[in-house]
Formats: structure tokens, C-alpha cells, sequence
């Protein structure tokens, strides 16, 4: 097949979850063309399967806002016709969507009818789809696509209850390469981050709002009272500079390094001895998937599609929102004994194998091969 992918190409989970299935259908032997606004991080297009064709933005003095969804639309166009795509497959509703409908109208103009896959990852439904400013542009753009996929049961349940949907959600769940994501021997990274043998507790994410990352710091603050740890705050965003206050105001600066964004997080995973998902929303929770495929076992809390993943008392544990006492309590009651921990490592890596991209992969051919088939119909 020819597939045509449209994403995010950020460090974000929806175009993490792209880049690497398109690497894999590449691997696979398809032809696979990104089309985004920059080169996704992680993909070598050095590649005889592997495109990449970027979306310039004509940045004319009259525009306060350039339209990035025409010229993407109008890049679809291009691509579909010039390298006879069989398939569009857009993540993210907001803005792909609704530029893969357009696109697609338009290329019906040229006697070209090509079927528009769109998966939707979390925020583009839970938050920004939700706001008026979008949401009739992302019920129509749903109900029009020729296949819609959802990462996880809830956040299929979730799209339903909001938004007017006559169009059937397949649910396809967050995938991971066991190949890539598996303990490395990064001992002399442990000893020079937790000298005294301390635990190391990891958190990555964007730093928005959702992903409550100034509880991750409280929950550590109360965690290391008790079991001698050390935190590793990965990635960026807004909240960063407000977790950073927080641990001058607590006094504990000396535990916790804030990485930043890092392209090799399996080796700072492999290292860690237990994760923090706090979120207040989280449709499927793919950085704690990734954890766990490192033999990490996770805190999380109990929104969205986690309890999909997470298996509480058994691969970690899950409390409400925003208790950081429950939290802190199961982390120091799965840190403070060697051999209790064993075990729920084990049972992360098993759980983690149960979504490796093998099992997964096949599920989103035969998704493409049913959406063409019907579209030839
Ligand atoms: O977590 C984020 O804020 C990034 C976001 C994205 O769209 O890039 O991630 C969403 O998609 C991931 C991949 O499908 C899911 O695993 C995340 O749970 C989801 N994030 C939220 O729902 C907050």
C-alpha cells in the first residue's frame, strides 16, 4: 500500500504513536509518505520506504494567523496525486482532519477518491475538540472520515458523549516497539543520578496542565522522606518552571534533575525503578506503557483510558485525582521492599508485552484493507 501520514511531528504521544507506525509499515514493505510541517523526531528517511514532505506556510505580511490547514490540504492534494497514494491516514482530529477532508474533495475534482483514516489521540477530543472554538469542525470532520480509530475504549466512550457521532470508532490501542523499549545496561548512568544506591522515580511528559506534573513533585517530596529516591523530571513545557519553584520552596532541589526534552528515554527508563503519571485526563497513557515495557512500574491515576493500561495492585497502582497521599502511599509501600518491587516489575514487562507493535501492526493493516474496500464499494 501507499499511506500517506499526517501528524504531529513532535515528541508528543500522537506523533510518537505515527512515526513509529509508520516505520514499522515501511518496515513492512509499504509505501509510507509523511506530510507535516517539520521532519518527525526518530525516523531515518534514509529509507527505501520512508518520505518526507513538508508543509511551508506562506507567511504573507496580511496574515495574522497563516493558514496552516490550507497548505497542508493543498500539500495532500499534491502527494496524493503525484505519488498515487492508495490512503490517508491523519493523528490528531485538529487541525488533519478536517485539511484531509478538504484535500479530499478536492481530489474528487480530479477523478481521485481516496479514503481518509483519522485516529484520535486524547486532547484533540477531551480538551481542545471539546471547545465550542472547534467542535463543529471536529464532528464533521469525525463523522466524514472513512475510518475513525481511538487509542483507547474511553476515549472512544468519551468521543461518543460529546460530540454528535454517526460514524463507528474501531478502538486501537497504544503500541510499543519491545525492541527498542527493553532494559539497557546503563549502570554508570544509575551510579553518577543515585550514588547510594537510592531509587530512582522517573516522570516524563509535555508539562501542561493535564499531566498535573506539580503533584509528581509532591508525591516525591513525601516519597523520599522515607525511602531514600531520587527524581528524573524528562521533557518540557509550561509547568516545567513551576515544579522547579516547587522543589526550591520544599527543599528539595538536590533529589530531582530536570532532564528536558531526551530523544534516548529508554536508557533514562531502563535506569528507573518506578513512574509517575498523575494526569488529570489521559486517554491512553503511552509514556507509561513505555516504562513499563523498561520493567518500570507505574503510579498513575485512574482518568481516562489508564485503567486500560495499568493494572492496579499488579503492574503499580492507580488513585484518584489529584491524591497525592494515596500516590506517595502505594510508591513507598512498592519501593521500601526489594522483593515486593521484583515482582511488580515482572508483571509491568509482561502487561507492556501484551501491546507490542507485532500485535498491533497487523490490526492497522487490516483496518486500511477494510476502510479501502469499503471505499471501493
Ligand atoms: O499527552 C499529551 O499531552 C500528548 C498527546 C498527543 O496527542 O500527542 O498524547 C495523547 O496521545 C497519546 C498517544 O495516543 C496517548 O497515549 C496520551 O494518553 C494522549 N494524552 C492525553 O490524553 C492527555
Amino acid at each position: 500500500m501507499k499511506i500517506g501520514i499526517v501528524c504531529y511531528p513532535t515528541f508528543g504521544g500522537s506523533g510518537v504513536v505515527a512515526s513509529e507506525l509508520g516505520k514499522a509499515l515501511a518496515d513492512n514493505g509499504h509505501q509510507v509518505h509523511f506530510i507535516t510541517y517539520s521532519q518527525p523526531a526518530r525516523l531515518d528517511f534514509f529509507s527505501a520506504n520512508l518520505f518526507y514532505h513538508e508543509v511551508s506556510v506562506s507567511n504573507y505580511p496580511l496574515f495574522d494567523f497563516p493558514p496552516y490547514e490550507l497548505a497542508l490540504a493543498s500539500k495532500l492534494v499534491d502527494v496524493v496525486r503525484f505519488e498515487k497514494l492508495d490512503l490517508l491516514h491523519v493523528h490528531y482530529a485538529i487541525p488533519h482532519a478536517s485539511a484531509a477532508f478538504m484535500a479530499k474533495q478536492i481530489l474528487a475534482t480530479y477523478g481521485i477518491h481516496i479514503p481518509v483514516v483519522t485516529t484520535l489521540h486524547g486532547t484533540d477530543i477531551t480538551l481542545v475538540g471539546k471547545d465550542p472554538t472547534y467542535k463543529p469542525v471536529v464532528t464533521f470532520s469525525i463523522n466524514q472520515s472513512d475510518g475513525v480509530t481511538a487509542v483507547s475504549q474511553n476515549l472512544k466512550e468519551d468521543t461518543y458523549k460529546h460530540f454528535d457521532i454517526n460514524n463507528e470508532i474501531r478502538v486501537i490501542s497504544n503500541f510499543i516497539d519491545m525492541k527498542r523499549f527493553s532494559l539497557k545496561a546503563k549502570d554508570h548512568f544509575k551510579k553518577a543520578i543515585a550514588p547510594n544506591n537510592e531509587r530512582i522515580i522517573t516522570h516524563t511528559s509535555n508539562f501542561r496542565e493535564v499531566k498535573r506534573t506539580q503533584d509528581v513533585i509532591k508525591i516525591f517530596e513525601k516519597i523520599q522522606k522515607v525511602v531514600p529516591s531520587k527524581l528524573l523530571m524528562v521533557g518540557d513545557g509550561p509547568d516545567r518552571v513551576y515544579c522547579e519553584q516547587l522543589c526550591r520552596d520544599l527543599g528539595i532541589c538536590d533529589h530531582v534533575r530536570f532532564l528536558g526534552k531526551q530523544d534516548a528515554v529508554e536508557e533514562i527508563l531502563s535506569v528507573s525503578d518506578l513512574f509517575i503519571m498523575p494526569s488529570e485526563s489521559e486517554s491512553f497513557g503511552l509514556a507509561a506503557l513505555e516504562a513499563m515495557a523498561c520493567k518500570v512500574p507505574a503510579i498513575t491515576s485512574n482518568a481516562g483510558g489508564l485503567p486500560e493500561l495499568n493494572i492496579d495492585g499488579v503492574t503499580g497502582y492507580m488513585d484518584n485525582v489529584g491524591d497525592i497521599g494515596a500516590m506517595a502511599a502505594h510508591a513507598i509501600f512498592m519501593l521500601e521492599d526489594d522483593e515486593r518491587l521484583y515482582v511488580f516489575k515482572e508483571n509491568a514487562l509482561k502487561r507492556a508485552k501484551e501491546f507490542d507493535l507485532s500485535l498491533i501492526l497487523p490490526i492497522y493493516e487490516d483496518y486500511y484493507k477494510e476502510v479501502l474496500a469499503k471505499a471501493l464499494v
